[in-house]
């Protein structure tokens, strides 16, 4: 690691040769893979971009210059450049360094990112403000093809092209995003990179056309025609061209000389502009090449074998695939949704069953919700499944074109609660918050993989209308003992009786309420225990019923307090006229940061001995000053 150890800056790339950064490269690599076979994080997509990184620090002058990352996923080339090398260790660790571009990291990190498809607009706008102000310098998205897919960098591309605005959006095509890359545009770009026909005449192409002598009226305006279609037939990134971009590419992106050149000409050409470059996900470490998917995000692994040193038990996704998988083997009317995470969803074994009931979208999660409710509304029973956290993204198309019609969709809510390692903007703490106001939408969250499958099938077989299955990332109980009563709209279940404490809990914390249950029961504390299962509606008669007798509250979930599920529970006993000595477990309206899921637990004071002793404190103290509990 020669050369990597001399470089703790941009300004020190600047002083090497093409040889110097080829062999720089290499150590790059050896030193993602030596680093992330360790703690975990993106690996594959991290090495496609080593040259790319090198070159854009090279030929560009950052901070000044502004460097937006597409999803910020493949950004760690970029933080060791930038002086972050030391903290590799950290990465992704409770207190460590962010997997992801952060703003409070580092002054090179110009935008925060971790959602798709965000870096043109914010670019654009980082442009703009810089034209308003009269600053002198330059803005650079970089985005693969697969960030391409989601529908804000359309609208971005549509809007930056008719400025005149000087900005470069890089585009990274690998043909992969996650999984292979799906749709039109990227089919249309993998016949760009692939037709050397493409290649050879883009330089050529006017040279040639012009070259056709003049001739009457009438056969020259159909000659202009004529021309107008050959062109456009034969210029590569011609739509780009059409949206008002220069477009320059495709380019070799492990050219380091390449990238340098077409980087230091883009700086000379006003307006926008698009640069295609054509990577290898995964490039120089075996394993990672030949299945770039099974490498985008890993966790640690021996770097001789590719094997991942904790082999994966079962888990929730896995649960939810086989279930659906046999589901559907009973109704034909079932059909599954992905926004290009076929394999993280567990969705892959659906896929490969039922090919034209299986529907990966791109990472275009408005689209997948509404196109769902196309579905649903003629008969088709759509289950569309995507991550907590970029559910966000289709919040307007739940309630307008899902909840308004009362569509029979079902949501699978995966990744929902603490996720840990990818923190702030991968936690899946705000659905709850988000999807308990809209209209017809019923909410469930299972506790374990039993309850689990009861409720897809109950929402498969049983429901009509929306609802949504939030469950965690990760691995659960497969039973609990007591919670095997049937699944009934808005019932929950009642796993131990006590009178002094109503414990309710959602979902996957029912792990810690039957521990906090059952430490509190050795100290005299006997509570009744709640399983709600549902979030809506709640089941108002056992809920009520049970503070009536004990006049003490506790709720639990893997949710932001604000407008969750304990707040929803206290909105509901207020219409019974009951305010019991209530405490709410949950996350607070703060950032949630990187960690992992039991650090963060702890963290936040939801394990189970920090409960135990704000239950036992609460109890103390309102028995101190007289407050009425029992
Ligand atoms: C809104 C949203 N949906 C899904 C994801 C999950 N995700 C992270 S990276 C990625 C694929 C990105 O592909 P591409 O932009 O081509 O980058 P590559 O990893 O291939 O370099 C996906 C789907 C996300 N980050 N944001």
């Amino acid at each position: 690691m020669d050369l990597l150890c001399s470089i703790n800056s941009p300004e020190d790339l600047k002083k090497l040769g093409y040889n110097e950064l080829e062999q720089l490269s290499n150590e790059v690599r050896q030193f993602l893979v030596d680093n992330v076979s360790k703690t975990g994080g993106h690996l594959a997509s991290n090495l496609g971009v080593v040259e790319l990184s090198l070159a854009l620090h090279r030929v560009f002058d950052s901070p000044r210059d502004k460097i937006v990352w597409d999803v910020g996923h493949q950004s760690y080339v970029h933080k060791i450049i930038t002086g972050r090398k030391d903290h590799f260790c950290s990465l992704r660790q409770l207190d460590g360094m962010s997997g992801f571009p952060k703003t409070n990291e580092s002054c090179h990190d110009c935008f925060n990112t971790g959602h798709s498809s965000t870096s043109i607009s914010a670019a654009l706008g980082m442009a703009r403000a810089r034209d308003i102000k009269n600053e002198v310098h330059s803005v650079i998205s970089i985005i693969g093809d697969g960030a391409l897919t989601g529908g804000m960098a359309f609208e971005a591309l549509n809007d930056a092209g008719r400025a005149s605005t000087d900005i470069t959006v890089i585009l990274n095509d690998n043909e992969m995003s996650i999984s292979k890359n799906v749709g039109g545009l990227s089919k249309y770009l993998s016949k760009v990179r692939t037709e050397p026909f493409y290649f050879k005449v883009k330089e050529d192409i006017d040279l040639i056309l012009n070259k056709i002598p003049a001739i009457g009226k009438s056969a020259a305006r159909a000659l202009d025609l004529a021309k107008g279609t050959i062109k456009y037939i034969i210029t590569p990134g011609i739509i780009f061209e059409e949206l008002g971009f220069k477009y320059l590419g495709p380019i070799d992106g492990h050219n380091i000389h390449e990238l340098n050149k077409v980087l230091a000409r883009s700086q000379k050409i006003k307006g926008p502009i698009v640069i295609h470059i054509c990577t290898m996900k995964g490039k120089g470490y075996t394993f990672a090449e030949a299945n770039p998917h099974s490498y985008h995000g890993v966790s640690p692994f021996e770097i001789e074998t590719g094997e991942a040193i904790n082999n994966k038990s079962l888990t929730f996704s896995k649960v939810f695939g086989d279930e659906l998988v046999s589901l559907a083997q009973k109704d034909e009317n079932i059909v599954a949704v992905t926004a290009a995470m076929p394999d993280g969803t567990g969705l892959n074994k659906f896929a490969g069953m039922f090919k034209n009931r299986f529907f990966d979208v791109g990472i275009a999660e408005q689209h997948a919700v509404t196109m769902g409710a196309g579905l649903a509304k003629s008969g088709m029973k759509p289950v569309i499944a995507i991550y907590s956290s970029f559910m966000q993204r289709a919040y307007d198309q739940i309630w307008h074109d899902v909840c308004l019609q009362n569509l029979h969709v079902v949501l699978a809510i995966d990744r929902a609660g603490i996720v840990g390692e990818d923190g702030e903007t991968h936690q899946g703490i705000y659905d709850l918050s988000f999807l308990r106001h809209m209209p017809n939408m019923t909410i469930m969250a299972p506790s374990d993989y039993a309850e689990f499958k009861e409720m897809l099938k109950y929402s498969l077989f049983e429901h009509k209308g929306p609802i949504a299955v939030r469950y965690p990332k990760g691995n659960g109980r497969s039973n609990t003992p007591g919670n095997e009563e049937k699944i009934k709209l808005g019932r929950g279940s009642l796993l131990s009786r006590g009178k002094d404490l109503t414990i309710i809990s959602a979902g996957t914390m029912l792990d810690t309420a039957v521990k906090v249950s059952d430490v509190l029961y050795r100290s005299g504390i006997k509570a009744d225990l709640i399983n709600s299962r549902f979030i809506k509606p709640y089941d108002e008669k056992l809920i009520v019923k049970s503070v009536m007798k004990t006049g003490l509250l506790i709720t639990l979930e893997d949710n932001v307090k604000k407008g969750g599920f304990g707040s929803g529970i206290l909105e509901m006993i207020s219409e019974y006229g009951l305010f019991p000595q209530t405490k709410i477990f949950g996350f607070p309206d703060e950032l949630v940061t990187h960690g992992s899921k039991e650090e963060l637990f702890k963290k936040y004071r939801l394990d189970t001995n920090s409960i135990v002793k704000s239950v036992i404190n609460h109890i103390n103290n309102n028995r101190r000053i007289g407050g009425q509990i029992v």
